[in-house]
């Protein structure tokens, strides 16, 4: 897992912003702007097409190292070469991701307060995300946490933490100031006019 500590760029490559059409394209431009991991987020999407799109993805993302990451779908991994899964609070223990995958990949778990953090560590999650940091269309529903924890996160966890949520290249800055050494962008990078610009920014303020 020491590669997944190098990582501070995660994008996140949402079906709800982009079309299955684009993706295999965003994640040549993600890899190209270095960005150091990719997740592919299809909620609601069959099983099927989340399959064929993580190969898709996969080709790509085998050629730079960025590991490939699954939303939610731990089933996805079980028939398709990637290296991990990412699960919420609502989904599967890590467990039973594990379980259903079949083999030992990275498993990252969304976590919106300092104790589901501890939690998660405890649980055995390789990472986590941390947030929603500012609000975000992304996830209308949950109520942002602000920069105020970002630090203690720190200290209490040692697995890397990526904050997320509203996070941009106009707020980056204040984010890392509150301690902060890696993010996650969705809806930023996806709407960037060049996404291999924008990552490129992004991963020099992060260094
Ligand atoms: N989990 C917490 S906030 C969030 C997720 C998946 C969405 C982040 O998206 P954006 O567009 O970068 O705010
Ligand atoms: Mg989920």
């Amino acid at each position: 897992m020491s590669r997944l500590r190098e990582c501070r760029l995660y994008g996140i490559i949402d079906l709800g912003y982009i079309d299955s059409s684009d993706c295999s394209r965003i994640a040549e431009q993600m890899v190209e702007g270095g960005v150091d991991l990719i997740q592919l987020r299809g909620k609601g999407k069959p099983i099927d097409e989340l399959v064929d799109l993580t190969a898709q993805i996969h080709q790509i993302t085998r050629r730079s190292g960025a590991p490939l990451i699954v939303n939610d779908h731990a089933e996805v991994a079980a028939r398709v070469s990637l290296e991990g899964v990412h699960i919420g609070q609502e989904d599967d223990s890590i467990l039973v991701a594990r379980r259903k995958a079949g083999r030992d990949l990275i498993a990252g778990k969304s976590t919106h307060s300092l104790a589901q953090a501890r939690a998660a560590q405890a649980e055995g999650a390789d990472y986590i995300g941390f947030g929603p940091i500012f609000a975000t269309p992304t996830k209308p529903d949950y109520k942002p946490i602000g920069l105020g924890d970002i630090k203690q996160a720190h200290l209490d966890v040692d697995i890397p933490i990526f904050c997320i949520g509203g996070i941009n290249i106009d707020n980056l800055q204040s984010v890392i100031d509150a301690g902060a050494k890696r993010v996650v962008m969705v809806s930023a990078l996806l709407k960037a006019h060049s996404i291999v610009d924008y990552a490129r920014c992004a991963t020099d303020m992060l260094a």
